[in-house]
């Protein structure tokens, strides 16, 4: 069974995020994957991503004000795209009076939660009401984008039209580059392909990326699926994202990653970046033919040399990348994987970035280098 999948933010001008941040454990706990999107995110964001994602509800914690007409607008905007089928739910202490709660219900808003709420009752009303399986059928009114979220979500579980499923793997004609990026956790991939798409967006005016983004599940329960929550330019309009937990496999990728590439590949984008759990020395999670290069992010502090004998995949990446270039130690660190990758007599790359900076010269490097 897939688990149940919500979107959780913070409306824009807001950046009281410390409720949501425990409401999305507990979510998890109670078997949900949970896309957090950040705190301070506008309606439109809000709705782009949870249509997307194909989420059955939307969870907003509200501080600052203005809730009334928030709520509305995100109600609004599903509906613009035939998305009524995703409920909006929330919070925020005692901001939100029951008299705003009267309005915000008869405009969209499908329950709310005031402050001294119990977590375990609220938690096992958002379980009844929000945790079925996901929508199957795109309604009648059902915009492009809705469309092709629910067919990606067919895909994945094995449902709906054959033609994806025959699909090549590999690269037909060139297009579409598909890109698989993984290193350990907290080296800053996600900044990375931020930028990535970035520089994507700039030099191909029409073109089209997706990003197909994994998190490790908690074993049993649901996933905190939070990528986007860094992510800036992931957001633009020629942008499709998917966030997918592991959901109790290992090595970095997901039971259905395959399923989800052979259809996205078959789908008309320009590049696909596939980014993976954080992951371990042993692992190399694209085998030979489900990405077309692949990258191995990594930072300036790895412990010492002989560490660099004991991760795999500096003997299988196309590019390893030494982000946080900024750090002390980044330049003895590309020389010392220099070193390692010369025994490999592979052809390989190695790159410093640092990714976090504007303009940064070592990623637009990368980007040539993935996408010539
Ligand atoms: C903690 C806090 C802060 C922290 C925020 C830390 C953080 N990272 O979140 C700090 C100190 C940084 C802060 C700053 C500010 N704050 Co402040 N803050 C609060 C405070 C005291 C508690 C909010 C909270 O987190 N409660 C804990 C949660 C778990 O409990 P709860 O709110 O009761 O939530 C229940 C339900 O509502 C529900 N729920 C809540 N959200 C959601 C979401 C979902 C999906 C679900 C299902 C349920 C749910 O869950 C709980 C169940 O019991 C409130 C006052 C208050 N008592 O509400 C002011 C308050 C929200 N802050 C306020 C203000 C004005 C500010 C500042 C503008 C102050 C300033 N001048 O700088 C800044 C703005 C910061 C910003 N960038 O937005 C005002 C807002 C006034 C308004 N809207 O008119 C309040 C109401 C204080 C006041 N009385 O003046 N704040």
């Amino acid at each position: 069974m897939f688990p149940p999948r919500l979107l959780t933010a913070v409306p824009i001008c807001d950046g009281h995020d410390s409720a949501i941040n425990t409401i999305n454990l507990e979510l998890i706990r109670h078997g949900f994957e949970v896309i957090y999107l950040g705190y301070h995110r506008g309606a439109a964001a809000i709705v782009r991503a949870a249509i997307q994602e194909d989420v059955n509800a939307i969870g907003l914690s509200s501080y600052n004000g203005g809730h009334v007409e928030f709520f509305a607008e995100v109600a609004g905007r599903l509906r613009a795209q035939g998305a009524g089928h995703v409920r909006i739910f929330g919070g925020g202490g005692g901001t939100i009076t029951h008299e705003d709660e009267k309005t915000m219900l008869a405009e969209g808003t499908d329950r709310l939660y005031f402050a001294g709420t119990p977590l375990e009752k609220m938690l096992g009303e958002i379980r009844t009401r929000y945790g079925r399986p996901r929508q199957v059928d795109a309604p009648a009114d059902a915009s492009d984008e809705m469309k092709f979220s629910l067919a990606l979500s067919a895909a994945e579980e094995g449902r709906g039209p054959e033609e994806w499923r025959g699909a090549p793997l590999g690269a037909a004609g060139g297009k579409p580059r598909v890109v698989g990026i993984t290193g350990p956790g907290g080296v800053g991939k996600t900044t990375l392909i931020d930028e990535l798409v970035l520089r994507f967006l700039r030099s191909r005016p029409e073109g089209r990326v997706a990003v197909l983004s994994h998190d490790p599940s908690i074993l049993g329960k649901g996933a905190l699926l939070g990528d986007r929550a860094t992510m800036i330019h992931s957001q633009h309009d020629r942008v499709f994202m998917r966030s997918l937990g592991s959901r109790g496999q290992a090595g970095g990728l997901a039971p259905t990653t395959e399923r989800c590439l052979r259809f996205l590949r078959s789908a008309g984008f320009d590049l696909i970046l596939v980014e993976t759990v954080g992951i371990g020395q042993e692992a190399a999670p694209f085998g030979r033919e489900l990405v077309d290069r692949t990258m191995f992010v990594m930072g300036p502090d790895y412990g010492s040399r002989l560490q660099l004998q004991k991760i795999v995949m500096l003997d299988v990446a196309n590019v390893v990348v030494v982000n946080k270039g900024d750090y002390s130690g980044a330049r003895t660190a590309s020389a010392e994987v220099e070193q390692r990758l010369a025994f490999n007599k592979q052809n390989q790359r190695v790159l410093t970035t640092c990714a976090k900076r504007h303009k940064d010269p070592g990623v637009n490097e990368l980007f040539g280098l993935i996408t010539d």
